[in-house]
């Protein structure tokens, strides 16, 4: 058995969320624990279609995801958020919807550099040339996270290392 809660994941775009994340999950199914992870891909084409990335827009965006990150915490889960979630206080009421112990904070820390460097989509170039405004680290901001519990620095280690990491956490909080 496990105790459900949510792994919360927050950097800049390119900053490697999404990848941690599905390997964090991979290995959380093999020692048998009940996982669900939200992502771009089922919330921002799904419930959050229609959301922009103006400032009032991620404040919606990330409430919701906090309200159902809550919802499945309650049914049991292990949740698995990949989102900038660029704000402190949205993530704040993230966390306040949830008991002690239940919200932890993954800080994806890879400088802006880093993540300018790789540019998987191209958007930062885009960015950079006026074409896609507010973007998180060129033209809207990234409020990193103070006291994350979890502190990923993948400039400086491998995805594999990053993955130990988190399970790391969660053995050593009696959570698997
Ligand atoms: C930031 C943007 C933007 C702007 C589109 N700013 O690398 P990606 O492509 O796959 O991840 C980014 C994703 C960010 O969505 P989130 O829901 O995580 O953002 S937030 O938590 O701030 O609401 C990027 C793409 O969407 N994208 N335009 N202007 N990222």
């Amino acid at each position: 058995g496990h105790k459900p809660l949510v792994l919360w994941y927050t950097g800049l775009s390119g900053s490697g969320k999404s990848t941690i994340a599905n390997a964090v999950e991979a290995r959380l199914v093999e020692l048998g624990a009940h996982t669900y992870l939200l992502d771009g891909d089922n919330i921002r084409h799904g419930l959050n279609r229609g959301l922009s990335f103006s400032d009032e827009d991620r404040v919606e965006n990330i409430r919701r995801i906090g309200e159902v990150s809550k919802l499945f915490v309650d049914a049991g889960l292990i949740v698995s958020t990949a989102f900038i979630s660029p704000f402190r206080a949205d993530r704040a009421l993230a966390k306040s919807l949830l008991q002690p112990g239940e919200f932890v904070e993954v800080y994806v820390d890879t400088p802006l550099e880093v993540c300018e460097k790789r540019d998987p989509k191209g958007l930062y170039e885009k960015a950079r040339r006026g074409e896609i405004a507010n973007f998180t680290g060129i033209s809207s901001a990234y409020e990193a996270p103070e006291m994350p519990e979890i502190h990923l620095q993948t400039a400086s280690q491998s995805i594999e290392q990053s993955v130990d990491q988190v399970i790391d956490y969660l053995v050593t909080q009696g959570v698997l």
